[in-house]
Order: structure tokens, then sequence, then C-alpha cells
């Protein structure tokens, strides 16, 4: 390690012994297991307070990293502060989402194992922000060789693609990922990042064709339309007013001032040439995204006979054009539906209403598989054949917990996510723990903790949870409303309400549009509706069934890696820097189940090492240790700490670690140690002065 280096992270070290005995009071403590009153809330919250004030926005649990948006640029993601955190150990620098790559990182490379990162907490808490940072991270510590920059350039740039078509501005967050997303960043056996994969998860398609007030549609079509060239727009029959469009307009917040469409336009015009996307690609891609805003401007009329026609058939046309369809088959089918009789088609014409629905199925559809079909382009530009027996980083960013005035589907099926992760959180930390004491032999004592399995069984369980009923309402024969399954929930599970259920669930595409799109000559279309789904006469799972089903295999892929945790706290309502809303956080430091992690960490013991780091580290303080140990080191950390004075409740020999109860043991410890190494340079200077 470069002398300066060092000096910086000594500096820090001093600056963290001194934040955790003696200045406390003002910066609060980096760590909250070394909080005296741990079990207090309120101690947890003032803490907390205190050092957001500092602008310390993040605090360790242990080794789980608390964050507090700052909702401000605090300087604290400069490559200088990057390099710092580099191969240090880590406690001892003051927190940082760094610090957890970092840590990840040297794990992985010094285990040859799989990790993950999870990153929760409600929306706009930060999560999306952590993920960049890590990534970036990566990219710009990890080792690399000129021919893998582009593999490091794709990870990078994949981003604000995947934003621009799968995030939006909403309520709570003006840059909200509508979208889950785990991404592994995959690693050869030297640590160089060589390439990656992405699996997105259930975008929220419903807001390509509605916003609630205050809300847009995702961030793509605002930036196609503020920043696309003047060609581009002509090519794709589009004006540069959002107001124009009925699907860019209904949230009454086309032009939003925090957001600059016309900048992103470019970052994202960037992005696409780096991760390898052709003209042709571009010209299908926007081809698409024009035509969901041409559908979203046709109007439907109620002719004589009482069904739907279409009098002006100016947006017909170019949907048509773009898309690759004939006009006039396209007209059809979104005015009939065809009906299967027993030898024959039929095909009937829609009401008003039913065409309205099948126009907005259509957006839906095509923008949803697009979407998926951006992913797998994205995909097959990270990955990287000529490696072998990588090891993998993933990080997962998912859309946080959200409570509307009114939560519809999509806020059932983004909270069910949160709490399954939840779940493995809980799972995980209270299961590492106690298999660690049980595999060292130390005794302990377990903790009481809420365990919201019963939330997940609630939503998730076989024939009794709430997706199974749902889905039997959807495939029930007869008439199903959301007011049967309202019911069928009260039977069932008691009184939980939620309407506008069963569309959204079944999720359908008459089959009239699934032709004239399955002979689409758009060439992405062509991609994403096969012509063989019209021969599978078979219905597709649910929505909720299709999302329970890739969240358990989410689950699948975590629980075989090795976790970090990164919990992400919202300051306040207005996003305003500077703003602590005690409410507001007491109520997420409460589900997010922080007390009870604290109560675990502290229940236990705080630090493990295993003894040759132990002594590796502190061997310098004793005579019988220094500057060699030739024994086995167990005995050598026996003899240290009996040297230095550890009492027998501070500290447990388990078989490969040395478990430390309290914090203040460790960190005078770490006292004693400065100090000798201080003594040690004095003496040694003392000695070759004047040499
Ligand atoms: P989210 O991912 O947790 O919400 P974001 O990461 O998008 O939240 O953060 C929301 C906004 O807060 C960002 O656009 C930034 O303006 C600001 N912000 C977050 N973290 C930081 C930081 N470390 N430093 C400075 N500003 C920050 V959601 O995707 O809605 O669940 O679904
Ligand atoms: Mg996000």
């Amino acid at each position: 390690m470069g002398s300066k280096k060092e000096e910086v992270r000594r500096k820090h070290i001093r600056l963290h012994m001194e934040g955790a005995l003696t200045a406390r009071d003002k910066v609060g403590v980096q760590d909250f297991v070394l909080l005296d009153a741990y079990t207090s809330e309120s101690a947890f919250l003032d803490n907390l307070r205190k050092r957001f004030s500092e602008n310390l926005i993040y605090t360790y649990i242990g080794s789980l990293l608390v964050s507090v948006n700052p909702y401000q640029e605090l300087g604290i993601y400069t490559l200088s502060q990057m390099e710092l955190y580099q191969g240090v150990n880590f406690f001892e620098l003051p927190p940082h989402v760094y610090a957890i790559a970092d840590n990840a990182y040297r794990m992985m490379c010094s285990e040859l194992n799989n990790h993950f990162i999870l990153i929760s907490g409600e929306s706009g808490a930060g999560k999306t922000e952590a993920s960049k940072k890590i990534l970036q991270y990566f990219a710009v510590t990890c080792p690399m060789t000129e021919s893998l920059q582009v593999a490091r350039d794709r990870l990078l740039f994949s981003n604000p693609v995947l934003e621009a078509f799968g995030n939006a501005k909403t309520l709570r967050n003006d840059n909200s990922s509508r979208f889950g997303k785990y991404m592994d960043i995959q690693f050869d056996f030297k640590g160089i990042p060589v390439g990656g994969h992405i699996i997105s998860y259930l975008i929220e398609k419903s807001r390509v064709v509605y916003q609630n007030q205050g809300e847009r549609n995702f961030h793509i079509f605002y930036q196609l339309l503020e920043g696309g060239e003047e060609e581009l727009l002509a090519y794709l029959g589009l004006e540069r007013d959002p107001q124009l469009y009925k699907y860019l307009s209904q949230g009454r917040c086309a032009k939003e001032s925090s957001v600059n469409d016309k900048n992103d336009w470019k970052t994202v015009s960037n992005a696409f040439s780096v991760i390898d996307f052709t003209k042709d690609d571009l010209e299908n891609l926007f081809g698409i995204v024009a035509s969901v805003l041409h559908l979203g401007n046709i109007c439907f009329e109620e002719n004589q006979q009482g069904c739907a026609s279409v009098p002006d058939t100016h947006e017909i046309k170019w949907i048509a054009k773009l898309l690759g369809v004939h006009p006039w088959v396209l007209l059809e089918a979104l005015t009939h539906r065809k009906i299967e009789a027993k030898t024959e088609e039929v095909i009937c014409p829609l009401t008003l209403e039913l065409s309205a629905y099948a126009r907005d199925a259509m957006a839906k559809a095509v923008y949803g598989r697009t979407f998926t079909w951006l992913v797998n382009k994205i995909n097959s530009s990270l990955v990287n054949k000529d490696f072998t027996g990588k090891t993998v980083i993933g990080l997962l960013d998912i859309y946080g917990f959200e409570v509307f005035d009114k939560n519809g589907f999509e806020q059932f099926c983004i909270n069910y996510c949160n709490e399954k992760l939840q779940q493995l959180l809980i799972e995980r930390t209270l299961k590492a723990e106690q298999a660690e004491y049980e595999m060292e032999g130390i005794e302990w004592e377990p903790i009481q903790y809420f365990n919201n399995k019963i939330i997940c069984d609630l939503v998730e369980e076989r024939h009794k949870g709430i997706i199974s009923i749902l889905d039997e309402e959807c495939i029930r024969p007869g008439p199903a409303t959301d007011l049967s399954f309202l019911e069928r929930l009260e039977e069932r599970v008691g009184k939980h309400a939620h309407f506008e259920f069963l569309e959204k669930n079944n999720d359908l595409l008459y089959r009239h549009l699934k032709e004239v799109l399955c002979r689409s000559k758009n060439r992405i279309l062509k991609e994403c509706f096969l012509v063989a789904e019209l021969e599978n006469r078979r219905r597709a799972p649910t929505v909720g069934t299709q999302f329970k089903n890739s969240l358990s295999s989410l689950l699948e892929i975590l629980i075989s890696k090795e976790p970090s945790y990164i919990r992400c706290i919202k300051p306040n309502e207005r996003k305003e820097p500077s703003k602590f809303d005690d409410f507001l956080i007491r109520h997420q430091v409460k589900y997010l189940g922080l007390m009870e992690h604290l109560r675990v960490r502290r229940a236990g013991f705080a630090y493990r090492r295993k003894y040759e780091h132990f002594l590796q580290r502190y061997k310098s303080l004793c005579p019988d240790t220094w500057p060699h140990w030739h024994g086995p080191p167990e005995e050598g950390v026996e003899r240290l700490i009996k040297y230095i004075g550890y009492k027998p409740e501070e500290y447990k020999l388990g078989r490969t670690k040395i478990f430390i109860r309290f914090p203040r043991t460790l960190f005078a410890t770490e006292d004693a140690f400065e100090f000798s190494k201080h003594q040690l340079v004095a003496r040694i200077q003392a000695t070759y002065k004047g040499c």
C-alpha cells in the first residue's frame, strides 16, 4: 500500500476512533452496535439524526450499511474516496457504500465464491443511486486490461438505457424504477470484470397508458420528443410537444423541471452506441416507441350499430408504417374481435369501451415485450464467452415499498416483492448468525423478531394465498368481477379489499391483435411476438403467478451467494436536503426491522476475527507474539489477549475465530495498536536521528 494512502487511512482510523470514543456527542457513532442504549429506538434515531446533520449519511449495524438519502451532492464519491476504500479492512474507515462494495469484492477474490448486494428501502430512499455507485466503484477500482475495457463500458452504459425505458417520475421519486433489476457482474480469476447478465422483473406496463396526477410515463418518451433530431421525429411522425400525446399528458406534468430530458437523451443516445446498437436496431426500436404514442391518440367513435369506429385514421397509418403492418388489418383488429365457434371463426365488432381496452392492451404488450427484448439485447452485448469459471457479484435494485392513497395491482406486486426480500434478509442474517455460533461451538440465546413469513404466505400460499384466489377468479367460467374476487377474498382470508385486479392479472391481449403483431415486419416485434405463440392455445400463467415464480427463482439465485446488505432510508417526503423527518424515519426504522437487527448483533458478539487475522494485526502488542509467532494462531491469540488484559466476559474463543462481545474492547485494542505503532515510529525516528 502506498505511503500517502496509508497516511490518509491512518488519519481516518484516528478520526474514527475519536468519533467512536470522544467526539461521539457531535457526530454520533458510526456503528449502531456501539450505542450504549442500543435497545432504545430514540437513541437509534438520535444517532442517525446527529450524523445526518453532519452530512454523514452512512452508519453500520455490524456489517449492514444503513444509508439516509441526502438529496444533495456531498462530494463523497470522488476518485480519491474510491482509492481510499480500496483493499482496506471494513471497520478501518468511516462507513461507506464503497466499503460494502470493496468488502464483497475482496471476499470474492480471496474465497473464490459468489456474492450479492441487496439494496432495499422504500421508493425514493436511494437504492438505484447506491447500485450505480457500486457499479462505478468496480469500474474504476478493479484491475483492467485494454481488451476488457469494452466489457466494463457496456456494463456501465446499460444503466442509462434501462433507466430511460424502465424509470419514470412518480409522486415519490422523480427517477423511480418501475421494474426490478438483478445484475450479475462477472469477474475472472484475476478479479477483472469481464461481463455481466441482467434479469428484469415485472415492468409496470400500466404506466404506458395511464399515469396518476403528478406522475409521468417512462422517461424515454419525453427524452425522444425533447432531444430527438428533427429528421428522426419527422421519420416517426412525431411532434415535439408532449402535451399533444394522450399517453404523456394525463399526469399533467409532461414538462418536469427536475428532469432534464434533452440532456438525458444525449446520454442515452451515447449509451446506445457503446452497447452496440446498430442504426437499424434504433430505427426499429424508436418505431415502436413512436407507435405507442400514436396508439394513444387513436380516438374511437360509436357508429350507428353502437360499435366502435375510427373517424380519423391518421395515427393508424403511422403505426402501420412504423410497425410494418397493414393499416386496414390493424384497424379491424382494434375494432373487432375474433371469436372461435365450433368450426369457424366469427368476427364480432367491439364496443367503444372494448376498443379502447384493446388499444391500451396493445400499447402495454408492445412496450412490455420491447423492454424484455431490450434487456436480452443488452445481455447479448454483456456476455463474454471467453471466460469460464467466473465468479460474480450480484446487485439487486428493485422498486421500493410504495403506499399511495389508492394502491393498485402494481403496488400489490411491488410490496409483495419487498416482503419476500425482507424475509430473505431476516432468515439469512439470523440463520447465518446462529449457524456461525453453532459451527464455532459458541453458546447463544436466540432473539425474538417479527418473521414476516405470515405475510408472504398470505400472498403466495398454494390454493390459499391471494394470488391463488385471484387466479381462480381469473379462470373461473361465468362472470368474474373485481367484486366477486373481493367476496372470495373476504370468505377466505378476511377483509382485505383490493380492486381492479382481475383485468391486470389476466393481462389479456385479444387474439386478433396478437395476430397482427406476430405478422409485423418490425424486426424487434418479430422477435417479441413469435408466430408459434398463435398455435399455442394454452392459457398463459397470470401476471401474479408469473411474478411469484420469478421471485422464487430470484431467491434461489440469492440463496446460493454470500450476502451484503444496504438498507436505504428516505429522510422526508419532499425530496429536500437536510430535512430529517423524525416520524417518517422512525416508521422506516421499524418496518425495516433495524432495531431487531441491532439487537441480534448486540446479543451475540459484535465482532469476530479469524485467529490468523487477529494475530497478524495486533501481534505487535505482545512481546511473545512480536515480531513473529510460530505456534498455532489460536495459542498466539490467547497469549496476546492475556497480555493486554481481556476479561473473560469480553470474548469467547471459537474453533477458528475469536469472538469479541463489546465493540469497545475491539476499539481499545485498536487504540493500543495505534499508540504502539506511534511509539515504535517515534523510537525508530529517534534511533536514526542524525544518520
Ligand atoms: P430508489 O431507487 O430507492 O427509489 P433513487 O436511488 O432513485 O431511489 O433516489 C432518489 C433520488 O434521491 C435520486 O434521484 C437522487 O436525486 C437522490 N439521491 C439518492 N441517493 C443519493 C445520494 N447518495 N447522494 C445524493 N443524492 C441521492 V424507487 O426506484 O422509486 O424504489 O422505485
Ligand atoms: Mg430505484
